[in-house]
């Protein structure tokens, strides 16, 4: 008796194994299917290179304050969309000199994550058409001065541009972010048309196990 009982249980056991396991594939099939994420999708950072719109070859265009370039907004005075074949560009074929008929600005406002810190590099140059030999300008996050740049064009040319490359970082604060290049080449008296060259610029996440946004779950 005490045999069969054993038998019993154990066969008992067994279903009982079974029925669970069967419940557990189920569970696993059935487990959650990823869900569309129902958040708004700001606008990226894009187009540090000043590729768009194309600009016109061995020339340039003229944008003044609050006409756009792609993704860029002129910020004050004017700036020169500079195309294919007039100078080397850093990246790409087309570049911006910060000064169109006077010292200008661009700015582009692009998404951050609150408490991220974020590396901006960027290529600078020079017109060397004409003076001043040095082209000065900075950058600006959010209407601060998060660094000054200053580049020597003497002997440069439309072949030995002599880029240089610059960074720094910020911690972004707002989910949104306005990263702004200013140039401060000339003065209101004797303006300049013959600006720091721009182009390269681009922003990366400095951390990524805070930007990938999930950590990976518990096992
Ligand atoms: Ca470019």
């Amino acid at each position: 008796m005490t045999t069969h009982r054993a038998r019993a249980t154990a066969a008992a056991l067994t279903a009982l194994a079974a029925t669970l396991a069967t419940a557990g594939a189920a569970h696993a099939t059935a487990a959650p299917a990823p869900q569309p994420r129902a958040v708004s999708v700001p606008s990226v950072f894009s187009d540090g290179s000043f590729e768009t719109p194309t600009a016109p070859v061995k020339s340039f265009t003229t944008r003044t304050a609050g006409q756009t370039i792609g993704p860029w907004t002129v910020t004050k005075g004017s700036v020169d969309h500079v195309g294919a074949g007039y100078w080397a560009a850093a990246e790409g074929d087309q570049s911006v000199d910060l000064n169109g008929g006077q010292a200008g600005g661009v700015a582009q406002t692009f998404a951050t994550t609150p408490g991220t810190r974020y590396r901006v590099t960027y290529s600078v140059a020079g017109n060397y058409s004409a003076g001043p030999a040095v082209k000065t300008g900075r950058v600006l996050v959010n209407g601060d001065e998060a660094q000054s740049f200053s580049f020597d064009s003497t002997g440069k040319t439309a072949v030995d541009m002599g880029y240089s490359t610059e960074s720094f970082e910020f911690s972004a604060v707002v989910p949104q972010t306005t990263l702004t290049f200013d140039s401060t080449t000339g003065t209101a008296a004797a303006p300049s048309a013959y600006g720091p060259v721009l182009d390269a610029v681009s922003v990366t996440p400095e951390c990524c196990d805070k930007c990938s946004g999930t950590a990976a779950p518990a096992l």
